[in-house]
């Protein structure tokens, strides 16, 4: 790429709604949906060397390396090849964010944050189809364990640049879509 895409990492804890509310939005600005945990999810069903890793890295609920999530990322805006990308789920803590950071010399425009009580976001991910593997109540209680003590630093690294918006991701899909889109035509 001649130029770096702009990027908008699309932050908050499992279930709080990143992949609803992307998949709505990015259609209305011109954004490709780039879902960080989709793409581990792939890259563990394919034969690839670190295939059986990230699987198990999931299973638990804890957070793949970042080299290869930074890579499959990078790799894919690469392919695509447009210049405004969502980043959902990603990063998941700060060395995630360090990391992108100096690989990709991508800086992101803001980061949106979902912000959700657990017990909603609990409700939530009990109420999905039960087809991913780490929507178990075991596996779900280690992802929001994990999402508490990783989450803070990411935000407040960005939020002392200013670049933190803010969401209460607690309401329904479409007051949710509403404060989302109302960011998104203030920015753009
Ligand atoms: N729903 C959505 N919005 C609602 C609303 N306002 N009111 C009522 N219901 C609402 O939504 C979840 C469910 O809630 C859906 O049924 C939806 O209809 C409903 P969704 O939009 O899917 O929420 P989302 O925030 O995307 O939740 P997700 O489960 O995808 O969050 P995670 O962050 O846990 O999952 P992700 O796929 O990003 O990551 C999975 C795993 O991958 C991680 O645990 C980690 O092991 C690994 N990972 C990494 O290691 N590194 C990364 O960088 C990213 C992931
Ligand atoms: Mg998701």
């Amino acid at each position: 790429l001649e130029k770096n895409p702009k990027v908008v990492f699309v932050l908050g804890g499992p279930g709080s709604g990143k992949g609803t509310q992307c998949t709505n939005i990015a259609k209305l600005f011109g954004y490709t949906h780039l879902s960080a945990g989709d793409l581990l999810r792939a890259e563990s069903e394919s034969d690839s060397e670190n295939g059986i890793m990230i699987k198990n890295v999931m299973k638990e609920g804890k957070i793949v390396p970042s080299e290869v999530t930074v890579k499959l990322l990078q790799q894919s805006m690469w392919k695509i090849g447009k210049d405004k990308f969502f980043i959902d789920g990603f990063p998941c803590n700060d060395e995630n964010r360090a990391a992108f950071e100096n690989v990709t010399g991508i800086e992101p425009a803001f980061v949106l944050y979902f912000d959700c009580p657990v017990e909603e976001m609990e409700r939530r991910l009990l109420n999905r189809n039960q087809a991913r593997e780490d929507d178990k109540i075991e596996t779900i209680k280690k992802r929001f364990k994990v999402f508490l003590e990783s989450n803070p630093p990411v935000i407040s690294y960005y939020g002392e640049k200013g670049k933190v918006r803010k969401i209460d991701a607690a309401r329904s899909i479409d007051q949710v879509f509403e404060s989302v889109k109302t960011i998104f035509e203030a920015q753009d």
